[in-house]
């Protein structure tokens, strides 16, 4: 597999002299300062892309160009926006930069509580506490109809915590799930935005009428749209599994399993339209067997996210070391090695450790965490090739 890493522009506080350092070869990145709905120019991405080579990288993975919201619910914007999204792409392809990683969450992509939950040994990873997501839901987001989605016992823990929650923790929670997790992966608050959780609100009343069947419908419409200037540039579309993988916040969440990834992967049946095996995300879903996924949709990954979770009795669910949990992997490795031996990885999330906490890196994106967690899949991938072709 191709080594490749995020990274989020000439601001990011890593610089691509230290990636070249630690190995990586291939470069995941996105014009993050355009606002999403408008056109990629093909100036903007070939002057980014000569900058990743002038420091002898390649720019191996757009992640991402992202889908409007109109795109999703169906809106009326939405045939505009997929001509743009068109434009983007045939830039992208004129420029040589073909595999596109996007995904169609509505309204808020990776969901966590807790950007840093401490780990015995002094380091942190991020978090998704259920009580506290639900006191979210319930209590800060007053969503109709929220308590269906919680059982009494956690109801009542819910109201447990409503009498110790500080004012300054509610600001932390919103700020964590509606902000910091967002604005960095060009959703749709950004921080300083006044107000968050109004906005949050009535992006949610967008879907107030789709459900599962209707999302799926627009995701097909919008596959459907492009596949042929992927045909025309060799472009591969990469959709990035729902994290985590269920249905929350009254949204319909459509690539959470086995079963939803066959669907999307045949409603257009086009090896242009691929997935991004995001081992992490789906490891967060108990339904998913994630070594089994691999196998089955190998020949259809674009892209792979090494990374891993447990998930804990209660429904939270914590980042898990590298070399643990229950994404497994080394198998996971093993499969694609065999099966798709050129396909991009990168190492997604990492813990925060030694003086990652004081750089302010985007979260998850630390690069310590990130560099150890590199090292430990570099080890496994030698010992994998080893395994199939005898090349230590
Ligand atoms: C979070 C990321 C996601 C991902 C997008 C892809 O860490 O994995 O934000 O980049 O969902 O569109």
């Amino acid at each position: 597999m191709e080594r490749t890493w995020r990274w989020f522009g000439k601001k990011d506080k890593i610089t691509l002299d230290m990636l070249r350092q630690i190995g990586v070869e291939g470069i995941v990145t996105a014009l993050h300062e355009v606002p999403n709905g408008e056109v990629w120019t093909l100036e903007a991405i070939e002057e980014m892309k000569a900058y990743i080579a002038a420091h002898g990288l390649r720019w191996s993975i757009v992640e991402s160009l992202p889908v409007c919201e109109d795109i999703k619910y169906g809106g009326a914007e939405r045939d505009r926006l997929i001509e743009n999204y068109k434009m983007s792409l045939a830039n992208l392809g004129r420029a040589g930069v073909r595999t596109v990683c996007y995904n169609f969450m509505p309204v808020i992509d990776w969901i966590r509580t807790d950007l840093q939950h401490p780990w015995e040994d002094g380091t942190s990873s991020l978090y998704f506490d259920r009580i506290r997501f639900a006191y979210f839901d319930l209590c800060i987001l007053q969503r109709d109809g929220a308590e269906k989605d919680y059982t009494d016992e956690e109801l009542a823990k819910v109201v447990a915590l409503g009498e110790t929650i500080s004012e300054a923790e509610k600001d932390e929670l919103i700020d964590t799930i509606i902000v910091k997790t967002q604005g960095f992966v060009n959703g749709n608050i950004k921080e300083g935005d006044k107000n968050p959780v109004r906005i949050f609100k009535d992006l949610l009343s967008l879907y107030a009428d789709i459900d599962r069947g209707a999302l799926r419908e627009n995701l097909r419409y919008f596959l459907a749209a492009i596949m042929p200037v992927c045909e025309a540039y060799n472009i591969n579309m990469c959709i990035h599994p729902d994290d985590p993988p269920y249905q929350m916040l009254g949204l319909p969440r459509i690539v959470t399993s086995g079963e939803d990834i066959d669907w999307l992967l045949h409603a257009v049946d086009n090896p242009h339209n691929g997935l991004t095996f995001c081992a992490g995300s789906l490891s967060a879903g108990l339904q998913n067997d994630v070594p089994e996924l691999a196998r089955r949709f190998a020949q259809r990954t674009h892209f792979v996210h090494l990374r891993s979770t447990d998930v804990l009795p209660d429904g939270n669910f914590i980042e898990a070391s590298h070399l643990g949990g229950r994404a497994h992997l080394i198998e996971l490795i093993r499969i694609f090695e065999k099966e798709r031996p050129d396909v991009p990885m990168r190492v997604d999330h990492g813990r925060l450790m030694l003086d990652d906490a004081e750089k302010g890196y985007n979260p998850g994106y630390s690069f310590h965490g990130r560099m150890l967690a590199l090292a430990q899949v570099e080890g496994m991938m030698a010992v994998v090739k080893d395994e199939l072709h005898g090349t230590l």
